[in-house]
């Protein structure tokens, strides 16, 4: 199998100089890109490529966005920072308007999609002692093996990945790790009354785009309801029409205590990312007890306006919904012994390989680079397919044809 692929200088050099100086953190595909539009990507040698990546769906709405370029270019020349000490009027604009797209009675802005879970997480510790009075230093929080909330201490602190959390302790107490999927573990562990809130990912994605069964998000909300504790959905990756709906909660009419979003906020340009509740949750902060420096700085509530107004107008839940649908079949009609699994919701998909060769997954990954197509695997056997919700029609069939052809290196 293990097919040669060459690597120009030009890509060389640059592999190169990263390993040299940059930390060796990641695994990335030998591919060097740089420059993107829509669905594309263009590497240093001029090759195209279908991005089925998105920056993790950062990218929702298509590399460069003309209007989100736009939006950002004109508000950096006019005012980037002023920090939370002084008022903006882009702040008060955008809490107005990304609360009313999303229901909520207010946003706290922040950067990152960690940060923002941290966000979450403090918030619903303090509602937990300040609302519901779990004594002081008891509150607990339910989250589900296989989660990836980001890679912060605490964050790793209940995550179940060895890779994720090994060397990194000691690790921060107060939380309560269940299946997920599993209604019953969740009632059993509801009946802790120091249980403040219940974090989950709608559809898990770095487990490798795991869907709940149906049912399962309206019933855990309501089990929520139930036992008062806040309902905490992180949608960084499955919100903002990635799952062809605007939430992926929507999909069961599900209205999260605490909607964590990040990623596409922002179209791929700046870290924007933000944590909606109503008053009964997010008053519980007073002024000074949580903050950061660039969090609702004016250019990020700019870019995030415009991204919030693409996905509306060019309505990408829909073309998720649609092209999802139309991928899966495509997939599906391969009809490949080494796909074990198709799954996934609109655009937010994987599939798994089915191979002896423990390095399959890779090789594929490889192969899809070199006929044109850009995605990676996780976990070894699981490939994530999920390009810019911009995708037409006829690009879908190319890819698929680009998949078929691909995964002919296992004949060989
Ligand atoms: C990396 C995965 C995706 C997330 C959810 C919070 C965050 C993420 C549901 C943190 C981030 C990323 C980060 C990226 C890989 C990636 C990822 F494979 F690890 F799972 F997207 F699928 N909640 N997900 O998915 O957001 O702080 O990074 O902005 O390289 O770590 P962040």
């Amino acid at each position: 199998m293990v097919p040669n692929y060459t690597i120009s200088n030009k890509t060389q050099h640059f592999l190169d100089m990263e390993d040299a100086h940059g930390a060796h953190n990641y695994h990335p595909l030998p591919v060097v890109l740089n420059r993107g539009e829509g669905v594309f990507v263009w590497d240093v040698d001029g090759k195209r490529y279908y991005d089925f990546l998105s920056g993790y769906s950062a990218v929702n709405q298509g590399h460069c966005h003309p209007k989100i370029i736009a939006a950002l270019v004109a508000q950096a020349q006019q005012l980037t920072l002023t920090s939370r000490a002084f008022h903006s009027e882009l702040l008060a604009e955008y809490a107005a308007y990304v609360t009313r797209y999303f229901g909520f009675d207010k946003v706290l802005p922040v950067n990152t999609g960690v940060e923002a879970v941290e966000t979450a997480l403090k918030l619903c510790r303090r509602w937990g002692y300040a609302v519901k009075g779990i004594p002081e230093n008891k509150a607990r929080v339910i989250v589900c093996a296989g989660n990836f909330h980001g890679r912060t201490l605490n964050v790793i602190s209940f995550s179940t990945d060895p890779s994720a959390t090994g060397g990194f302790g000691p690790y921060m107490p107060g939380y309560e790790i269940i299946p997920f999927n599993d209604l019953p573990a969740l009632e059993r562990a509801l009946q802790d009354p120091n249980v403040a809130g219940f974090m989950l990912e709608p559809i898990q994605g770095e487990a490798g785009v795991v869907v709940p069964d149906e049912g399962y998000l309206s019933k855990a909300r309501q089990y929520c309801t139930d036992a008062n504790v806040l309902f905490i959905a992180d949608e960084i990756q499955t919100g903002l029409c990635r799952t062809g709906a605007l939430l992926a909660c929507d999909h069961e009419n599900v209205r999260p205590d605490v909607l964590i979003l990040g990623k596409a906020l922002s179209g791929g340009t700046v870290p924007v990312s933000a944590v909606l509740a109503d008053d009964a949750v997010m008053l519980t902060i007073r002024p000074g007890e949580h903050g950061s420096t660039y969090g609702g700085s004016p250019l990020a509530c700019k870019v995030a306006m415009a991204s919030l107004e693409v996905l509306r107008n060019e309505d990408m839940a829909g073309n998720a919904a649609r092209m999802g649908e139309r991928l899966r079949n495509g997939l599906k009609a391969i009809g490949s012994p080494y796909i074990r699994t198709i799954r996934g919701k609109g655009l937010l998909n994987a599939i798994v390989i089915d191979h002896p060769d423990a390095d399959a997954a890779w090789e594929l990954c490889l192969e899809l680079k070199e006929n044109g197509l850009l995605a990676k695997p996780t976990h070894g056997d699981k490939i994530r397919f999920a390009p810019p919700l911009t995708i037409t029609a006829a690009q879908i069939d190319e890819c698929v044809g680009i998949i078929r052809k691909s995964l002919t290196i296992f004949d060989k």
